[in-house]
């Protein structure tokens, strides 16, 4: 039995774990950073602990103190929510060693998964398709080459020890091979402290498709289909979707049955994801495992119905999984923005500062997973993600239209965020016709980030506000029916611009 769950995180995912421990009546312990004492999860966590200084290593990094503080408050169990120490195998066995229960996988499902290079193999031996590459680590020139006989220009040298694009080179011509290897074998030391590296073939434009999966400690494991997450910047995901519009009904059901088998290799329990690679021709390549809840967990939740924390919190207490993969469906689409404290248009500099007025969209089909409040300081010292959007349609094109709505109404003044960018990609055409792969930020760049009048010179800004005077003045003449039948309200540039967007940069 769980009845007090430590949160070892902040921000956004520390708000949504607790809310489904209240659900389940499960008491919930946060701690917290000198830079976090007025953070949200620390208001509205049962009880709070202050874990040390603001820098993460030193605070919300700190196992020991973690664990020291899950003693003291007597926590049964700690969830640690992704990044920080979500998938660090050592942690998970800390906390097991001192009898806390670990909301998460085995230790050696996390080591397994973590080390490319086995989990390359462990796959291989399940029959799982991998990226035609090298099965061992490439120790000497000699083996490199005959890697390359094997498979051909281009590839990417990878760090066994890396992941989510760290520590990775593309090669496209034979003579710099030799110098790849070497830069990524530093690379990797300096990052990993462990300069093990790989080959693969490198695949032109693949689509990242991830499968959400769920395994009980009794040996079921079900997935909850997948997340297309092909719009990403330097390796960071800006927007989700589900279904993705690039499977087919078949190739869906072939991946998910992939997706089990890949789990199920290394005896996985708990909540995990399945990154596949997809290229042009519809072929999948398992690409890693994320042993950890991820950020994009949302749409799925949307989409098929399942709490996938209140599912974690199950799992943890041993109990079997409460459906089958047939009981499992995928209602309509889903759509998460991810809206960062951070100006797209200045090469998406992180814009920490006080929050002066904020107003989240909700309405039908909306939800926002945030933790900023007015007043609020967003530190420096973390992720500058601040919220997420999610919308639902009963087809792509309603949740799309649904998260422009969305977007539309998120109002925030005292930090920039990257809200003008995302609506940009709702409106552009090949978004909307669901034609894009992981180039797409890179190829409409252009369109996306081109610097309107409006959005930067003050002069704008001054007319914006004439503007809004003038109609004050005139507002005020007009007999108020005449003022509201007249119907013409949006041809104020002010109203359609947003006043308070203007007004924070001043
Ligand atoms: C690749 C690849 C092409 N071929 N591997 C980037 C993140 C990391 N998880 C793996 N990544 C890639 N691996 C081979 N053999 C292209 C990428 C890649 C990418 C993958 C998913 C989403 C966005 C991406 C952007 C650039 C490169």
């Amino acid at each position: 039995m769980i009845n007090k769950v430590l949160i070892a995180n902040r921000g956004e995912i520390a708000v949504r774990i607790i809310r489904s421990c209240r659900e389940l009546g499960i008491k919930t312990v946060a701690v917290y950073s000198d830079a976090d004492r007025k953070a949200m999860h620390v208001r509205y966590a049962s009880e709070a602990y202050h874990i040390g200084p603001s820098p993460s290593r030193e605070s919300y990094l700190n196992a020991d103190m973690i664990i020291d503080v899950a003693l003291k408050s007597n926590a049964d169990a700690i969830h640690p929510g992704y990044g920080f120490l979500s998938e660090n195998a050592e942690f998970a066995q800390k906390c097991r060693d001192a009898g806390i229960i670990f909301i998460g996988p085995s230790s050696d499902a996390i080591i397994r998964m973590g080390d490319k290079i086995t989990a390359r193999q462990t796959m291989i031996e399940a029959g799982v398709p991998v990226v035609p590459g090298t099965q061992e680590k490439i120790t000497d020139d000699e083996s490199a080459r005959k890697v390359l006989d094997e498979i051909g220009l281009p590839v990417m040298i990878k760090a066994s020890a890396g992941g989510g694009g760290k520590g990775m080179r593309l090669v496209r011509k034979q003579d710099e091979l030799l110098r790849a290897i070497k830069l990524a074998q530093s690379e990797a030391l300096a990052s990993f402290g462990n300069d093990t590296v790989y080959i693969e073939k490198y695949i032109e434009s693949p689509h990242h498709i991830e499968f959400q999966i769920l395994a009980d400690t009794h040996g079921n494991t079900v997935h909850l289909f997948e997340r297309e997450c092909s719009v990403q910047r330097r390796h960071q995901k800006v927007i989700e979707e589900t279904p993705s519009p690039f499977l087919t009904p078949e190739l869906r059901a072939e991946m998910g049955n992939a997706a089990i088998a890949a789990a199920k290799a290394v005896n996985y329990f708990g909540a995990g994801t399945i990154e596949f690679l997809v290229d042009g021709n519809r072929n999948f390549y398992f690409l890693e495992m994320n042993t950890r809840l991820q950020v994009e967990h949302p749409i799925t939740e949307r989409t098929t119905g399942i709490d996938i924390v209140k599912e974690q919190l199950k799992i943890a207490s041993e109990d079997s999984l409460s459906f089958k993969q047939s009981d499992i469906k995928q209602h309509g689409h889903a759509i998460e923005c991810r809206i960062s404290a951070e100006d797209p248009f200045n090469s998406f500099t992180p814009n920490p500062g006080i929050v002066r007025h904020i107003s989240e969209p909700n309405g039908l089909g909306v939800r926002t997973d945030g933790y900023v409040y007015e007043g609020y300081e967003i530190p420096m010292h973390y992720d500058p993600m601040i919220s997420k959007v999610i919308t639902w349609g009963r087809n792509r094109k309603e949740a799309i239209d649904r998260m422009r709505r969305a977007l539309y109404e998120y109002k925030i003044t005292g930090v920039k965020t990257s809200t003008k960018f995302l609506e940009r990609i709702m409106r552009n055409t090949d978004f909307a016709a669901g034609q894009y792969d992981t180039h797409f930020i890179d190829k409409h760049k252009d369109e996306l980030l081109a610097q309107c009048d409006d959005d930067n010179s003050i002069s704008a800004d001054m007319a914006i506000i004439a503007a809004y005077f003038d109609y004050i003045k005139k507002f005020e003449k007009a007999a108020m029916g005449d003022f509201a039948l007249s119907g013409n309200g949006d041809k104020y540039k002010w109203k359609d611009y947003g006043l308070m967007k203007a007004l924070q940069r001043i």
